[in-house]
């Protein structure tokens, strides 16, 4: 049985919205971050940084939302939620893939780490909020999410006009940043994008909503 280590809503759901489209059974582990669960040796076994999400099979453990997304998607071919490996297209899925990871996240967290994180859970401990850098985040959130919106103004999804796995991983980030009060009403395209996402079954049983 796959088990999906998670601590819902945080990047565990890209895993979860990837088991879900996929049709995949699997059981979901909890690891209360609020009780400290991430700290426990038998976690820090699964995740050495003691974070979410990780994912358990009966072939290999891993950790890193983005490649837990992408190892699942390629192990079902057949949802065709990824370009073949070498054709053009894959060229695409792999940048927005890691933009999601490199680009969207490290803004996103900057703005929540410096307004909402609550200063018990900051790291290092004893660090404050900095307004400088709240507004650094929101700043550079705001670069990307124009980026966005422009690739998606003659396209229903990133790649075109079929779904893929890159639109879990940036839907993702779509779904942290207004979940955490970085709107993305000024960019009515990608908001409108993130709507369509948002419709999907398999997002609404990741999301709870
Ligand atoms: N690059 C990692 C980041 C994982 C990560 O930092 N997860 C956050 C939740 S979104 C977490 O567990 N944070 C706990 C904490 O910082 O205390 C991934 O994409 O999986």
């Amino acid at each position: 049985m796959i088990e999906l280590y998670e601590f819902p809503p945080t990047r565990s759901q890209r895993a979860k919205w990837a088991l879900e489209e996929l049709g995949i059974d699997y059981s979901s582990q909890l690891v209360d971050m609020m009780a400290g669960q991430q700290d426990a040796p038998a976690y820090r076994a699964i995740h050495p940084l003691g974070v979410v999400p990780a994912l358990k099979t009966d072939s290999y453990t891993i950790f890193e939302s983005v490649a837990i997304v992408l190892q699942l998607i390629d192990e079902h071919p057949e949802a065709k939620l990824a370009p073949a490996v070498g054709a053009p297209e894959r060229a695409l899925y792999y940048q927005w893939c890691v933009f999601a990871s490199a680009e969207l996240d490290p803004p996103i967290m900057m703005y929540f780490d410096n307004t909402l994180r609550p200063l018990e859970h900051m790291h290092p401990p004893g660090t404050l909020h900095d307004a400088g850098l709240a507004e650094r985040g929101r700043r550079d959130f705001a670069t990307r999410a124009g980026i966005l919106a422009d690739v998606l103004r003659n396209r229903d999804y990133l790649l075109g006009s079929e779904f893929s796995g890159a639109d879990i991983l940036v839907g993702h980030s779509c779904f942290m940043a207004t979940h955490i009060g970085l709107p993305i009403g000024d960019y009515p395209i990608l908001e409108a994008y993130y709507g369509r996402l948002q419709q999907r079954p398999a997002y609404q049983r990741a999301y709870g909503s």
